[in-house]
């Protein structure tokens, strides 16, 4: 938790209100910490989807409460992902054994 508070001081710094991220700064953020995980975070549209999901209450920056529901979001994601490869490990496993 103390590395997402960090993360996002690093960023929302970088201009206007210093605890909101901008487009800009979000879309730094996103390249540059979560570059891997979103390939295609470079891509404009892809910035302004996740923007758009984020900022609920629609004041065109995003907070940190925002912000962590993304972390959260992706979290979940992540944690499906392995869940997934693990399940078909287990089957491979359980059909080698039949
Ligand atoms: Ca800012
Ligand atoms: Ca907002």
């Amino acid at each position: 938790m103390q590395l997402m508070i960090q993360t996002f001081h690093k960023y929302s710094g970088n201009e206007g209100d210093r605890f909101t991220l901008s487009k800009p700064e979000l879309k730094e953020l996103l390249v540059t910490e979560l570059g891997n995980y979103l390939g295609n975070a470079q891509d404009k549209e892809a910035v302004d989807k996740v923007m758009g999901d984020l900022d609920s209450n629609n004041d065109g920056e995003v907070d940190f409460t925002e912000f962590i529901i993304l972390v959260g979001a992706l979290t979940v994601a992540c944690n499906d992902f392995f869940q997934d490869q693990k399940d078909k490990q287990e089957k491979k496993k359980e059909k080698r054994l039949q």
